[in-house]
């Protein structure tokens, strides 16, 4: 079928380094909500792949915490697998605030295990076209076309 609300997506999905604690309620919910990881990573960034996979926020006055902490300790990196995954994720995750999202989203990851604007523990395409960038950025060998990522590709 054509019609991608019925297609399979695949999005990147990161646990930052001040959530490496909650690997295990994540992952917990990554299955309960029917996401298939077709790909998993720790790895730790230095800042010259931080600028990169967040260059579109280079020129924000936040850019250097950013890259901070994001280096301050490994990251954790999942390709989830599902209908809908990208804006799924997204909705799981919660707003960026974490401070707002522990009043407004109480169920969400970030008010789980996030502390404020900056540090919100995870991480989550925003667009099918990010999640193919992203996914590439890790994942550099399996990405296909249109987000999807081929199960039979080796890293
Ligand atoms: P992410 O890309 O990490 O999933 O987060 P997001 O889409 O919800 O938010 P985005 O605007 O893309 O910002 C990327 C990350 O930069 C940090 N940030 N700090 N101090 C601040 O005001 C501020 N604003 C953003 C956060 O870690 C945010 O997730
Ligand atoms: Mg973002």
């Amino acid at each position: 079928s054509d019609d991608a609300s019925t297609e399979k997506e695949s999005t990147l999905a990161m646990i930052k380094p001040d959530g490496l604690n909650y690997t295990d309620d994540v992952k917990r919910i990554v299955n309960d909500f029917g996401f298939s990881i077709l790909r998993e990573l720790t790895v730790q960034l230095d800042e010259d792949e931080v600028k990169v996979f967040y260059s579109e926020h280079s020129k924000r006055s936040f850019f250097p915490n950013l890259v901070k902490y994001m280096t301050s300790g490994p990251v954790f990196v999942m390709v989830l697998e599902k209908v809908n995954a990208v804006s799924d994720w997204r909705d799981l995750i919660g707003p960026t605030d974490a401070r707002k999202a522990k009043i407004t989203h109480p169920h969400s990851i970030r008010a789980m295990c996030g502390l404020d604007s900056e540090r919100n523990c995870v991480h989550g395409s925003d667009s099918l076209q990010s999640a193919t960038r992203e996914i590439s950025f890790f994942f550099r060998r399996i990405v296909s076309t249109e987000g999807r990522v081929s199960k039979h590709d080796e890293l």
